[in-house]
């Protein structure tokens, strides 16, 4: 374990772990966008010295096990529903920082409703999505986001939008509703998007401290086991197949 790890004398630390997070190893697979996005949501809370009240609530998929690996208290929801248990419990506790934590089979399938209301509601919370385009954990079916011709257990041919649709752009239709006060798309394949993705997140907690309402960052992520190749191709299937459909930029930002 990097805690464990002597250092030599002369030596000093200059990369560790963010408080928040604690020593338990990362289970994510090699190349996984899931620990770099999860660990930039620990810096938000650590920069913004808000540990003590926040609250994460926890989704399925790999994305749940990131409750392992932080400081802080986490609620897990059914398959889904996160974005309506962090309603109430923001709703009930209006002192507490309430961050959900969601993969696209989470809150773009199954959650889609829950996703919708609240943003449409303007909850006072902050939503990170990552989106990988596919359903990681449970061996890599075919999620919304899925890109047409993408290669899938369920779509071994390729996903056919004839039947069963397109990439569905959540981040897109969040952004037309009045409810919203922030939604953006990142990405995190490359040292500058990691640094654009850490200021949108931070942004998306500052918001809710602020209090201006629903705030989602997108991060469009690799699922390198999931596609079958390496973490250096995941993050080039980022670049040249899904940012192409999943277009980075704010799509929503109100101000002040
Ligand atoms: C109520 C319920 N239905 C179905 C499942 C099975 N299930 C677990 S994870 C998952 C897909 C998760 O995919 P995604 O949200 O994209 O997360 P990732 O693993 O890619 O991070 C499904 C269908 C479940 N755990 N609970
Ligand atoms: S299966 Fe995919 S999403 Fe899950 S930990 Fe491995 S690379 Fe990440």
């Amino acid at each position: 374990m990097l805690a464990d790890v002597k250092i030599p004398e002369g030596y000093v630390r200059v990369f560790k772990r963010p408080d928040s997070m604690s020593d338990a190893p990362y289970t994510y697979c090699p190349g996984c966008h899931h620990g770099v996005i999860g660990r930039l949501v620990a810096e938000a809370i650590d920069e913004l010295g808000i540990r003590g009240r926040t609250v994460g609530i926890a989704p399925v998929g790999c994305a749940v096990f990131l409750y392992r690996f932080y400081r802080c208290d986490f609620i897990q929801a059914a398959h889904g529903r996160a974005c309506a248990v962090a309603t109430g419990l923001k709703r009930a506790n209006p002192d507490l920082i309430v961050f959900t934590y969601q993969g696209d089979g989470d809150l773009a399938a199954i959650g889609t409703a829950e996703t919708v209301h609240a943003a449409n509601r303007g909850e006072n919370i902050t939503a990170i999505f990552v989106n990988n385009a596919v359903y990681g954990m449970t061996g890599g079916e075919m999620a919304p986001t899925t890109l047409p011709g993408q290669r899938t257990v369920t779509t071994p041919e390729g996903r056919d939008v004839r039947t069963t649709g397109y990439p569905f752009k959540i981040s897109e239709m969040l952004a037309q509703l009045d409810g919203p006060a922030y939604i953006t798309r990142q990405a995190v394949y490359d040292v500058r998007h990691v640094q654009m993705a850490r200021k949108a997140i931070r942004k998306a907690f500052r918001n809710q401290l602020e209090g201006k309402g629903f705030s989602m960052v997108e991060v469009v992520a690799a699922c390198p086991t999931n596609l079958k190749v390496s973490p250096v191709h995941g993050n080039k299937w980022v670049t040249e197949q899904a940012l192409r459909y999943f277009p980075l930029g704010d799509l929503k930002v109100r101000d002040p």
